[in-house]
């Protein structure tokens, strides 16, 4: 209960909010009516006044009905965890799609919870809570929140559909697409910087990425690989968000390897990785190629060190980078296969072909044939089979 406490302090640090009490209790009967039992919720009124406090966040999940009847006893907005954890994601959603899907959310989430309640609850538009890419519940009418909700469904498909041929596009170039994963704060992005040199923003804040970004990077042997940076992953993280955020974990699904990146001067990092690892098998993908990266080994205390096949880095000082890098190469020889071709002459067209798909080592003139040594994707070598020398 602590640690999930300092939890949803981060995430109200995160969402810009600032502590100023906080209170715990061994909650034995759920009230239905207000969840916490009255004595608690005369204890939070009072402490509402006494603090100044403008807001109230419990760390559970409040039914509507549950929500209203607090605020009405305390006098200000309630929230729970999931309405900050979507306050944060109101703020950091970048792509169409990704603002899409929080505003889809915080309306299916929100809507029932805060509909009707501008007047009340006006004066504190642009806090936590009340901010969307959108409009905000608050401004909503139930009838007006449901159209809105019918067109962003819409909206949402058309952008997946638009995706959906990039990515079809994308699978038929055999270049492996390796995804960072990971609790969020474990330094992905940190890490994606570091391997690849790309600008992709960095915070040491919860949820600093939800729009997936993916650059090019080359492995030791040459071989070229596309690297996606993911959404950080959370305990608790609420059913309705990972269905609504699966966008950011198509990268994830797509991957041939996954780099799971564990933040190693973390005390709770033992928990993350459980957690890390039971999300992924909810996605139903507990069965692909992981590495394991310890991060942040540059720290003078660090409490995770994984297993034997694990690498363990600093993305900040770049100490062990150049192993993951090896291990990706190595990893990957499994879907790659290494063939000897003998082209025609006049074939300097599938020689540029291979080029550009698959790694060349070698390239010979004969007197009417090419021979080119190369690896090929596993996808890619029936479409060149019988190039293949010897058959
Ligand atoms: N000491 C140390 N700090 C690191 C290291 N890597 C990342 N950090 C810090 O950890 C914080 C989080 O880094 P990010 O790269 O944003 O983490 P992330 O996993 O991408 O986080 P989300 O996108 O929010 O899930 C930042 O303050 C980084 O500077 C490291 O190797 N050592
Ligand atoms: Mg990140």
């Amino acid at each position: 209960m602590e640690r999930s406490l300092s939890e949803l302090e981060r995430l109200i640090d995160t969402a810009g909010g600032v502590v100023v009490g906080k209170s715990s209790q061994e909650v034995r009967r759920i009230d239905p009516a207000t969840f916490i039992g009255r004595g608690k919720a005369e204890e939070f009124a009072a402490k509402v006044v006494e603090l100044a406090a403008e807001l109230v966040v419990l760390d559970c999940e409040l039914s509507p009905v549950q929500n209203r009847n607090l605020e009405d006893k305390l006098g200000v907005l309630v929230l729970d965890r999931t309405a900050v954890i979507l306050d944060i994601f109101a703020q950091r959603a970048r792509s169409n799609e990704g603002k899409l899907q929080v505003e889809l959310a915080q309306l299916e989430y929100l809507g029932p919870r805060l509909v009707g309640r501008g007047k009340m609850l006006s004066q504190q538009t642009g806090r936590i809570g009340t901010r969307g890419p959108g409009e905000t519940a608050l401004e909503y009418d139930r009838r007006r929140m449901r159209d809105r909700i019918t067109r962003l469904r819409r909206g949402l498909e058309h952008v997946r559909a638009h995706r959906g041929l990039h990515r079809r596009k994308r699978a038929s170039i055999p270049i492996p697409l390796v995804s960072l994963v990971g609790y969020t704060n474990s330094g992905k992005s940190t890490l994606m910087n570091a391997l690849t040199g790309a600008g992709v923003f960095v915070e040491d804040k919860l949820f600093a990425t939800l729009d997936p970004t993916v650059r090019r990077l080359r492995l030791p042997s040459g071989r070229e690989v596309l690297l996606a940076d993911t959404v950080g992953f959370i305990s608790r993280l609420p059913h309705e968000l990972v269905e609504s955020f699966k966008s950011t974990f198509e990268e994830v699904e797509a991957a041939s390897v996954l780099l799971h990146v564990i933040d190693g001067g973390d005390e709770e990092a033992a928990m993350h990785v459980k957690i890390v690892e039971g999300v992924l098998a909810e996605l139903g993908l507990g069965k692909k190629p992981v590495l394991d990266v310890v991060n942040k080994c540059d720290l003078p205390a660090v409490f995770y060190r994984g297993d034997r096949d694990a690498v363990r880095v600093s993305a900040i000082t770049g100490q062990g980078i150049g192993e993951i890098t090896e291990r990706l190469d190595k990893m990957l020889t499994v879907e790659f296969r290494s063939v000897t071709l003998s082209l025609p002459q006049d074939r300097g067209d599938v020689l540029s072909e291979l080029y550009r798909l698959g790694h060349v080592t070698l390239v010979e003139y004969c007197e009417d044939r090419i021979r080119v040594e190369c690896e090929l994707h596993a996808k890619q070598f029936g479409k060149y089979r019988r190039y293949v020398e010897g058959s």
